[in-house]
């Protein structure tokens, strides 16, 4: 997949794609990432990207001419139908769904705002999709670009190994994951669950999925109303629900 962005910190794009996972990916050749900079297409000698609001009040609003020479400029060199994806706070929400939606195209043009945001015009004329990581208000567009490229990059064949793969699953099937432990069996005066210790394979997928639904329900009980549970997935629920009743508490659960 060939990944462009449009940003006036190309460097925070680029410095931040040379690790972990979406580094090697990169390295391997799975994924490609280009940026574009709006101050490359300016003609003045400040090379001004940026003007005041027509309208009045504070901040100052990216120029519409510079943005859009950047964004043509990116779609030039990404693959044919690549959509233009713009993050800002006012998109729909990003989601695992919408990652694996855009890791289906050959590319993907990211535009990141800065300042107030773009001129509007520009969002009309050239965006396809405005998207948002969540009700909250950064300084740039660049650390939610990154975060796209991510989720998308570790969806693309190859770029995760099998096993890993099936991970991703856990959150597909609309639950928060289950709590992991590794050595030493006792730390902090904390043990690791006996269950795990123990190595029954059917005992511990059980107590995963339970863990896995009673934290969903705990703390995002909105999934579990949007997704409707598996059959298993209510019993455990109904016996978590129970086990809370006769106040067997664990106060990290
Ligand atoms: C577009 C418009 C995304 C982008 C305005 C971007 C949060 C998210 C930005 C702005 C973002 C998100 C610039 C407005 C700085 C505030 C960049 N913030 N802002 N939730 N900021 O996905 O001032």
């Amino acid at each position: 997949m060939q990944i462009e962005v449009v940003t006036l910190f190309p460097e925070m794009i680029r410095q931040a794609l040379g690790f972990g996972i979406v580094g090697r990916a990169i390295e391997r050749g799975l994924v490609q990432v280009g940026t574009e900079d709006p101050r490359a297409h300016t003609h003045d000698v400040h090379r001004t990207v940026d003007d005041r609001p027509y309208g009045g009040g504070p901040g100052m609003v990216l120029k519409p001419e510079p943005m859009a020479a950047a964004i043509d400029a990116a779609v030039a060199r990404a693959p044919r139908g690549a959509p233009k994806v713009y993050l800002s706070a006012q998109g729909e929400p990003f989601s695992q769904r919408l990652a694996h939606e855009l890791a289906a195209f050959d590319g993907l043009v990211l535009v990141a705002g800065r300042y107030e945001g773009v001129d509007e015009r520009v969002i009309a004329s050239r965006i396809d999709r405005e998207v948002s990581l969540g009700d909250f208000v950064l300084s740039g567009g660049e650390v939610p670009a990154l975060a796209v490229i991510d989720a998308v990059a570790r969806l693309l064949p190859g770029v995760l190994g099998d096993a890993r793969s099936s991970v991703e699953d856990s959150f597909s099937d609309g639950l928060l994951d289950w709590p992991h432990y590794t050595r030493p069996v006792q730390f902090e005066g904390r043990a690791v669950p006996a269950v795990l210790q123990q190595g029954n394979h059917a005992d511990i997928r059980r107590w995963r999925l339970k863990q896995a639904v009673a934290r969903t329900w705990r703390r995002r009980p909105d999934l579990i109303a949007r997704g409707g549970l598996g059959r298993e997935a209510s019993e455990l629920l109904n016996e978590f629900l129970e086990e809370e009743r006769h106040g067997q508490h664990h106060s990290a659960d």
